[in-house]
């Protein structure tokens, strides 16, 4: 965050001044003007707050005529304007427009105090005020950079918003937003990514929700865009490849390597779980309507990055769940969660289930052809499942390539060094993290190295996928846990 502004407070004693004032204690430049010369008196004395004024409402606004802001200046100065009476406010308002154009204004509701009751619940004021305006003053002070951001793709005709390679959650309902901040359409500002969607919830997310992502093959495909935008991930993200970046919005550590240009925003709130909530503080902050399917899409980013809320979750990511959760679609979500499984899938899910054999802590499950790459990992994540399994792995047949999808848990396998070990360098190309990998071999490098049956077979595909990872754990002095051979029985 760009360091805090200066502070201007109007307000007369009806209004929680003091909560707010004590709010601001720690900022350095605050000025105020507090209608009721009584509680300024006290005040002055207990905080440096340069009391400017006063003792009648119409003296502030006679008072601001002649008020300057410090060295900084209007547009780094925030006001915030509360007074009982509404034309009061609304008469300061009007003075302080006229006279800053770029002051950020801040205007509190009159609060009514209503009869005493016999039932009655006592809440400090600063309990109640203090978090209240602690958001309303980063949603003002984001507004700012939020306007920066607009302009610094302003009057571009085309906008790449690129993605990692397999986009997630978070990084689509993000460029989602960022498309609706910009108020643009899928025409003139595409998502694209140089990988695809895989896991089934993801590409049922895009389905449901009609999320497009083109997909690009290299760097120079970003040239026909006048701005390229990284939404959720950052250039060190594309190894191998310098791309040309002039805005970045993230959550990830922070990581910089080469890049052809400089970028014009950056903002890498790595105090935050998701981009997603980067990207609802920036829509309250431009005060732009979040649509049913935006709320839904930006929930389920947040949702999917913290693990429910479990993980590196902060105030923000909290409180920008609970402005999301009534703006979205339960029922989408649901269908999100769980996708719908086709025929199909079941049928090719059937044959493997037949096959599952578990040895030693690996599930392997043989898919043979399939039609939808997307089976093989969901088929893995099902393997993990099974009792006994401490690595999964799925391995099936799409296009030319037999693909492995591997899912491991448990501190003794790291998945994707295991995958990379076995299967970069010749053979064909993985990558992966502890618990999550996958592999690509070419059909024609596979049969030349197991056998021109080998993938006709089942059963041969399923021994040689067993005997390559057998020996890759092995070199690599991993151990899945000797619980010993399991047998399916045969669907
Ligand atoms: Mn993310």
């Amino acid at each position: 965050m760009s360091k805090s502004p200066a502070y201007l407070v109007l307000g007369d004693e009806s209004w929680p001044v003091e909560s707010l004032l004590k709010a601001l204690a720690e900022e350095t430049h605050v000025d105020a003007f507090v209608e009721g010369r009584g509680w300024l008196g006290a005040r002055r004395d207990a905080k440096k707050i340069p009391p400017k004024a006063t003792t009648g409402a119409s003296q502030i606004s006679r008072a601001l005529e002649s008020f300057e802001c410090d060295a900084r200046g209007a547009d780094e100065t925030v006001a915030i304007v509360g007074f009982r009476d509404s034309d009061t406010s609304a008469s300061v308002v009007a003075t302080l427009k006229s006279r800053f154009a770029d002051m950020r204004i801040l205007q509190l509701g009159a609060r009514v105090a209503g009869p005493r009751q016999s039932l009655r619940r006592d809440v400090r004021w600063t309990e109640l005020l203090g978090e209240g305006v602690d958001e309303e003053l980063e949603l003002l002070a984001l507004q700012k950079r939020a306007r920066e951001l607009q302009k610094s793709v302003e009057g571009a005709e085309r906008i790449a918003i690129l993605l990692q390679d397999d986009p997630d959650p978070d990084g689509l309902a993000s460029a989602l937003a960022f498309r609706k901040i910009l108020g643009r359409k899928p025409q003139t500002a595409p998502l694209v990514s140089f990988g695809s969607i895989t896991r089934p919830e993801n590409v049922a997310m895009a389905r449901l929700l009609e999320i497009e992502v083109e997909h690009i093959h290299s760097p120079a495909d970003l040239e026909a865009f006048d701005r390229v935008v990284l939404v959720d991930c950052q250039p060190s993200f594309f190894k191998g490849k310098t791309l040309p970046v002039d805005v970045i919005l993230d959550h990830h550590p922070k990581a910089s390597v080469p890049m052809l240009r400089k970028p014009d925003f950056v903002e890498i709130r790595e105090d935050l779980g998701a981009t997603s909530t980067l990207m609802t503080l920036y829509l309250r902050a431009l005060g732009i309507e979040i649509s049913q399917r935006l709320a839904t899409a930006l929930l389920y980013g947040i949702k999917t990055d913290t693990l429910l809320l479990n993980r590196e979750v902060s105030e923000q990511d909290l409180a920008a769940f609970v402005h999301l959760y009534p703006r979205s679609n339960g029922n989408i979500l649901r269908r999100i969660e769980r996708p719908e499984l086709p025929l199909a899938y079941l049928e090719v899910f059937r044959k493997a289930l037949g096959r599952l054999k578990v040895r030693d802590g690996l599930a392997l499950m043989v898919l043979g052809k399939v039609e939808r790459e997307e089976w093989i990992p969901q088929t893995a994540d099902f393997g993990l499942q099974v009792e006994g399994a401490e690595l999964a792995v799925a391995v099936g047949i799409y296009d030319d390539k037999v693909v492995l999808s591997g899912r491991a848990f448990g501190p003794n396998i790291h998945c994707g060094e295991l995958f990379k070990s076995l299967f970069n360098g010749g053979l064909g190309c993985a990558g992966g993290h502890r618990s999550m990998a996958k592999a690509i071999v070419g059909k024609e490098r596979w049969e030349t190295k197991f056998g021109a049956r080998s993938l006709r077979s089942m059963p041969l595909l399923q021994a040689s996928v067993f005997r390559i990872l057998g020996q890759g754990l092995k070199a690599q002095g991993l151990k899945t846990t000797a619980l010993g051979s399991v047998k399916a029985s045969k669907a």
